[in-house]
This record gives structure tokens, sequence and C-alpha cells, in this order.
């Protein structure tokens, strides 16, 4: 049996670098709670992302959580996400005890589609979470324009665009806050980790008492807060991967070069498009799969590269209101049937990291030309 090659392969340090950095832990004692190496990665990425406000999370969905109470919304209120995502996109809105209203995508780039938007806007909408799927950028001017006509807060899952700029400008300054993840599968990881930047430094400390159980000092708790603190090993990880991410970038983007010449012109298949002014994450290698015109289905090619042991992934299939807790909630289209519903059968991840050799690569091309 082949070795397994996954769709993401984290990143990883030299593991001497990273014994240095444990041997100052030790020696320093200080674990969490915004430690040496902790503060250091939140100015590192603060002038990374070239935002005022870029604070570290345990994680991507405590830090999605904590982005959404920043804004005190009404309890109740709805706020506008799309059903293809991760599900953390929608849990983060239940837990704050606010509902998700789900609307349509955009066939071209597979984000929010504005024109839904509009059409699911009621007197109880409190703000919008799009989503920047696998790092394709949302429709920033026409979704600016709808939350500021109608008083609504924007937020961005920007889990899959660390590190994307449009025009040259950082994807961290658009909206009300941006969210990021730095899980393992991500290009940037430091194991577990998130990240809230907003374009305001006005947010700052509300958003680091929120990340600290709501505590301004030793005497006073003044929001409810959560524990949301990145730990000292995570620090140091991020340490040690921030300076790596640009080669991994150059090697994921010779490998979508590639995949793209053999798959971009296949009748059937629709590969991510790049977007005008826009830097590309390098985080997913997104496939739309159209059984009638390509002859075979998502499903046959997925297991297809199981049998060569390539695990490629069906993100973001089975879409939220597939899920139990918003099983056949309604999903607002301009559209006859929502576009979501089509696609969702349809999507394919490829591994996409520079851990895909030529012999894997010579493998999936086969699966797909034969
Ligand atoms: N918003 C969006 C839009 C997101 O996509 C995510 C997370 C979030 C919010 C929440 O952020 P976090 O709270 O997670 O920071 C993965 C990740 O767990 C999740 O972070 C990610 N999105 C989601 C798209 O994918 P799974 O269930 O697919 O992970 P898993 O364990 O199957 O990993 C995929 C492959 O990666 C494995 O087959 C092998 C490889 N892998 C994975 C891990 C965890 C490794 O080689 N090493 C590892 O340690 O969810």
């Amino acid at each position: 049996m082949a070795k397994p090659l996954y769709v993401a392969q984290p990143l990883l340090p030299a593991l001497s670098d990273f014994h240095t950095l444990l041997g100052e832990i030790w020696h320093s004692k200080a674990l969490t709670n915004e430690g040496p190496f902790h503060q250091r990665l939140e100015a590192e990425i603060g002038k990374y992302l070239d935002v005022p406000t870029s604070l570290l999370f345990n994680n991507g969905t405590i830090a999605l959580l904590a982005a959404l109470k920043l804004y005190d919304l009404q309890p109740g209120s709805e706020v506008i996400t799309t059903p293809l995502t991760f599900a953390a996109t929608a849990h983060s809105i239940s837990w704050n005890g606010l509902v998700p209203v789900f609307v349509d995508v955009l066939p071209e780039n597979l984000t929010l589609d504005p024109k839904s938007v509009e059409k699911a806007i009621t007197n109880k909408t409190s703000a919008i979470m799009a989503v920047h799927v696998y790092g394709s950028v949302c429709e920033l001017e026409a979704l600016q324009e709808i939350a500021t006509r109608n008083n609504l807060r924007l937020l961005y899952d920007a889990a899959h665009a660390f590190g994307v700029t449009v025009k040259g400008r950082s994807i961290a300054s658009f909206g009300d806050a941006s969210i990021f993840s730095f899980h393992a599968t991500k290009l940037f990881n430091t194991f577990e980790g998130g990240l809230v930047a907003t374009p305001k430094e006005t947010d700052k400390a509300s958003l680091r008492c929120l990340r600290n159980f709501g505590i301004k000092n030793e005497e006073e708790v003044v929001s409810i807060g959560i524990n949301g603190k990145m730990n000292e090993l995570q620090a140091a990880i991020g340490l040690l991967n921030l300076p790596l991410i640009e080669e991994e970038k150059r090697l994921r983007s010779n490998l979508r070069k590639k995949y793209n010449e053999v798959l971009g012109h296949l009748p059937g298949i629709t590969i991510q498009q790049p977007q005008d002014g826009v830097s590309s994450s390098e985080q997913y290698y997104p496939l739309i799969i159209d059984e009638g015109a390509f002859g075979r289905s998502r499903d046959e090619i997925y297991g297809a590269l199981k049998e060569h042991s390539i695990f490629s992934r069906k993100y973001f299939h089975p879409i939220c209101t597939d899920f139990s807790p918003y099983k056949n909630w309604k999903v607002t289209s301009t559209r006859p049937s929502p576009y979501v519903n089509t696609v969702k059968s349809r999507v394919l991840c490829l591994p996409f990291h520079s851990g895909v050799l030529d012999e894997h690569f010579e493998k999936i091309s086969k699966v797909f030309v034969g």
C-alpha cells in the first residue's frame, strides 16, 4: 500500500529550532497569558497583516466567537452567512445566541452572493458573516455597500485567506473584522491557533479583554469573555513557521500551475479563477466537476484517487444546511434553486502542499486524463 497523501500537510520548522525555543520556555517558566513569544508573534503578524488591531487566539473558532461578541449584537438577531463553509462559521453565530441565515453563493467564486444577501435582510438582521472560501475573496465593495446602507456589521471569516492582498491592501483591513485560522491544515499554522484583525485601533482593548475572561485588571471583569489565549508552545511554533510561509507559497504556486495545465482545459472541470488584483492565499486547490460534461462524477474521482491512497476532500460538502442543527433550513437565493445545492456535490479539493511530489502528481493526472 502506497504511503497516503493527504489534502493538507502541516508546515513544520526544524525540530532543533523548536528545541531551542522550548529551552527558553523551560527557563522563563512563562507558559501562557501573553508570554514573551506570544507578544513577539502578535507584533510580527500585526506588521504582516498591516492592521492596527490584530490579536492572537487559541484557535479560529474561538476567534470567531470573540469577534462576534465584540459588537453586542441584539440576542436572537440574524446574521447572514454562507452554507458553503466549515461548520465553525455557522456555529460561532449560534453560540453567540444569534441566528444564522443562509444565503446562496456566486457561481464565479463560490463566495456570498450580494443580491441574495440583500434579499435575506429583515428588520432582525444585525450582521453579515462572509467567508473568503478557499481563499477566493468575497465581493468586498458590494457587501460593504449593503452593510453600510442597512447599518449592519460586516465580518469576514478569513480562515482561508491569510496574507492575501487586494490591489496591495491587506485582506484584514476590510469590513469590521476578519478572522483567521492557524490550524495544522492551514498554510500558516501554530498547531491550533487563530486571530482577529480589525481596521480600528480602538477595538484592541475590548478584544483583549474578551480573550481573557473579560478581565480588565485584577479587580474588574467588564465583559462576558472567554479563555481565548494562545499559549507559548503555539506562539513558538508560529514564530518559527512565519518566515517559512513564502517558500511554501512559492512551491504551492508551482503546483497550482501544474494542476492548472492538466485540469484547466478539461471539459466539465472548472478550476479556481484568479481574481483581479488579488494575491493567492495558496490555501486550497478546489475543483468543480460537472459530471454531465466531464463524464465522471466528483465522487467517482474522489474514490479513484483513494484507490491510490490519495485523500482529496469534498470541502464543504455536506453544507451547513445538511447538518442536523440546521437541517433543511432555507437558503435564500435570487435563483429558482440555490446554486449551492448544485455545487455541493461537485466540489473537490486536491492535495495542495509541498509534499505533493512528481510521482503523486502523475497519479493524480492519470485519474483525470487516463
Ligand atoms: N472557518 C473556516 C472557513 C474554516 O475552514 C475553519 C477551519 C474555521 C473557521 C475554524 O478554524 P479552527 O477553529 O479549526 O482554527 C480541518 C480543520 O480542522 C479545520 O481547521 C479547517 N477549517 C477545516 C477546513 O479542515 P478536517 O476535519 O478536514 O481535518 P482533518 O483532521 O481531516 O485534516 C485533513 C488532513 O490534513 C488529514 O487527512 C491529514 C492532514 N493533517 C491534519 C492534521 C489535523 C495532518 O497532516 N496533520 C494534522 O495534525 O478539518
